[in-house]
């Protein structure tokens, strides 16, 4: 998946505060001298990279930052105060253009990198600077500069190497919260997830891959149904698939009067069909990727563990003959995204599938920072 993501916004530094125009006015002093106090500077604006960021979806609802004024300067020689900084976070990746001239301006490649994009006003000058000997008195004050002002273009290029699918509610998103940063909407009903989120999954040895976590599909996704359809081109070209199968659904079948074990598992296994075939229909390669499936909410299921256990097997034996000319898979995983149970295990073969897979015919496959070429084309 590539996401090319774009933000055009304005930022402006603070006015200067005016300087003050005062005179000192005490019972034994009635004529004394000039004490009108400087202005306090305006905000600057800045970004910052971090991490913790994906995407730059937080700036398609606020496009505008001003930075504070500064405050004026008052008598008896008090300065105003400055107008506060404003510090923007943008994901590692970010880079900045004017978006007039489309000229580069900075490109955050790493945690914690800052850059100010646009200064503050100077504060004014109060009259007590402007005192000389042939004028005791002024009466006049400098007004605070105007701070810098500009529009930018923020442009930011992720590739991910996991896709995560699933039904609506299967817990997707909160699996990419449990093992990323990323911090989506979470929520018990169906198309909680409107835009895919990315997430950068940190394994102890430092490697990172990301992850992207798409709303859910449906029976008849590929006519329009539900939301996840239009998204599968984002991850048509990770890596790997992560099928998340939500396993109460299991213990709803298994708790219905006339329920019947081996149809409550073929319903699960139906289930992951559904997807499947919703993935063929819109684009049939989407049926020979790696694909690990995981049985999530097994912290629910904790009263029949038996059941979950067979559930794995069938599904284990029947992905060969599912997944036909396609059997690249991996063993089911038993998960919990709320309790992390089976998490690591799940992480570490997912790492394990990307490495492989990164390390075969399709190297792009990994975060990708935009180079000098991307940025001159
Ligand atoms: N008990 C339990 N609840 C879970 C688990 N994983 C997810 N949930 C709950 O299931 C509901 C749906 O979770 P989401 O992560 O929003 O599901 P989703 O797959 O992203 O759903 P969409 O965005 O609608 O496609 C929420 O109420 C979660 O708290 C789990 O492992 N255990
Ligand atoms: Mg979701």
């Amino acid at each position: 998946m590539r996401f090319i993501d774009e933000a055009i916004i304005r930022v402006s530094g603070g006015h200067g505060g005016p300087g003050c125009v005062s005179f000192r006015r005490e019972t034994f002093a009635p004529r004394g001298g000039p004490d009108g106090g400087d202005g306090g500077d305006g905000g600057s604006v800045s970004f910052q990279a971090t991490h913790q960021l994906g995407t730059l979806q937080d700036f398609r609802f606020k496009r505008v930052y001003d930075a504070p004024a500064g405050m004026h300067g008052s008598g008896s020689n008090k300065a105003g105060r400055d107008g506060e900084d404003i510090v923007i976070p943008v994901p590692v990746g970010t880079v900045i253009r004017d978006a007039a001239s489309g000229e580069l301006l900075v490109d955050f490649v790493k945690d914690g990198q800052t850059w100010v994009a646009c200064k503050g006003g100077r504060g004014g000058k109060g009259n007590a600077h402007f005192v000389s000997s042939t004028h005791q008195a002024p009466k006049f004050a400098q007004p605070g500069e105007v701070g810098e002002a500009r529009e930018l273009k923020l442009e930011l290029k992720l590739l991910a190497d996991v896709g995560i699918i699933g039904f609506p509610n299967a817990g997707k998103s909160t699996l990419i919260s449990r093992i990323s940063h990323a911090r989506p909407k979470i929520a018990d009903y169906p198309f909680t997830t409107l835009t895919p989120n990315l997430g950068v999954v940190q394994m102890p040895d430092l490697k990172t891959f990301v992850v992207a976590d798409i709303p859910g599909l449906v029976e008849g996704a590929h006519r329009g149904l539900g939301l996840g359809h239009k998204f599968l081109k984002h991850i048509e070209r990770t890596g790997l698939f992560l099928h998340v199968l939500d396993g109460t659904k299991l213990l709803e079948d298994a708790t219905r009067p006339d329920a019947d074990l081996d149809e409550t598992i073929e319903h699960l296994i139906e289930r992951y069909q559904i997807i499947r075939r919703e993935l063929g229909l819109f684009n049939e390669k989407l049926l020979h990727k790696p694909e690990i499936l995981v049985i999530n909410k097994v912290d629910l299921l904790e009263s029949d563990p038996q059941l979950v256990e067979k559930a794995r097997l069938a599904l284990r034996n029947r992905i060969a003959s599912i997944r036909g000319d396609h059997p690249h898979g991996q063993e089911p995983f038993v998960i919990s995204a709320v309790s992390g149970k089976g998490i690591q295990e799940l992480l570490f073969a997912v790492h394990a599938e990307i490495q492989e897979h990164r390390s075969g015919a399709r190297r792009d496959v990994r975060v990708r920072l935009p180079d000098d070429e991307d940025i001159r084309s």
